[in-house]
């Protein structure tokens, strides 16, 4: 069989919600750029409907168990999940306790409801290209909402989590209440603030959230609400929903979605562009037979840095341009 009857093989079953297309072409985009671009020539189109979700915090904030109900909230109220966890503690992939893989189970037993881990592998734009290209994927496939874990740290988290429609932080109480709010930036990026374990007495952290929120001028004309859950029993979660769907309506008729999508289409073109550039460089100076002279050259000072650099440079431009 050729390889493009193969794929368009594959994509109708996909159109036909087959779960075993929709796990094979998220494999194929994550690891074959390629074939990913074949994919996304025909999936592309039917992309743009789902709602992104970003659910981000510090270890152990309880980002999964929430996330595990609110999936449950969005099926009750008949709509379809997909799940990308960045969390490799999580259940979802693997980790974590055993009773909480229990309680897991009941959102992996949903045919509706589809999981995919993502290996961080601490590669900042990998990680956020991975993550983008299986939400489109997601989309695709017509799931109406995509939710999105992360742990709440460094930049490379952060920049995945922007691709969410709408972002909700999820705090607990303990441990530096108000050094956990000012974290990497996170009051910033949060549309809705969750303090979650609100059986082990939240009121102080969010009193705190509030605070802080209040010291924030934001130009979207949105406050954060801060609401408190007890994820393990589902306490809050669907207020939780309705906090979402409050911002979604916001963000819709403000017209801020459309301004975040567009900015974030430009983006990721830019990167594409640049990881094109960046492979297409590497292999030339791989190939290049010129660099051992010019180690020659600068060793014995003949040239220097830059300009050994820039005569090596001027034939993969002059290359690249053919
Ligand atoms: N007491 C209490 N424990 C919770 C709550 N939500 C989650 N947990 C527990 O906190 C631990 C970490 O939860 P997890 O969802 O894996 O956190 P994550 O690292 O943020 O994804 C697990 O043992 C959960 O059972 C809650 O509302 N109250
Ligand atoms: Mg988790």
């Amino acid at each position: 069989m050729r390889r493009e009857d193969d794929i368009q093989e594959l994509v109708s079953k996909f159109f036909e919600k087959d779960r075993m297309a929709l796990a094979k072409i998220i494999t194929i985009v994550e690891n074959e750029p390629g074939r990913a671009k074949e994919i996304f020539d025909i999936l592309y189109k039917n992309t743009g409907n789902a709602y992104i979700v970003g659910i981000t915090g510090s270890p152990g904030a309880g980002k999964s168990t929430l996330i595990c109900k609110l999936a449950q909230e969005m099926r009750n109220r008949g709509k379809t999940v997909g799940i990308i966890s960045i969390d490799p503690s999580s259940p979802f992939s693997g980790g974590a306790f055993l009773g909480d893989r229990v309680r897991m189970r009941e959102i992996t037993s949903d045919p509706e409801i589809f999981i995919r881990s993502v290996a961080s592998r601490g590669m900042s734009g990998g990680l956020s290209k991975a993550t983008y290209d299986i939400a489109t994927v997601f989309d695709a496939y017509g799931k109406d909402y995509i939710i999105i874990e992360t742990v709440g740290a460094g930049q490379a988290e952060v920049d995945v989590i922007k691709i969410a429609d709408t972002i909700v932080c999820v705090f607990m109480p303990g441990a530096g209440d108000s050094i956990q709010a000012q974290k990497a930036g996170i009051m910033e990026i949060g549309d809705i603030m969750v303090v979650n374990k609100a059986d082990l007495d939240g009121d102080k952290l969010a009193l705190q959230l509030e605070m802080a929120l209040d010291s924030y001028t934001r130009q979207t004309g949105w406050r954060p609400p801060v609401l408190s859950t007890i994820a393990t029993d589902g306490v809050g979660i669907s207020e939780l929903l309705e906090a979402i769907e409050e911002h979604r309506k916001h963000i819709e008729l403000s017209g801020v979605i459309e301004e975040r999508r567009r900015k974030h289409i430009e983006k990721k073109i830019k990167d594409i562009v640049e990881s094109l550039v960046q492979e297409y460089v590497y292999k030339y100076l791989n190939e290049d037979k010129e660099i051992e002279k010019l180690v020659d050259k600068v060793y014995s000072r003949e040239e220097n840095l830059y300009s050994a650099a820039s005569k090596l440079l001027k034939p993969i431009i002059k290359k690249f341009e053919e």
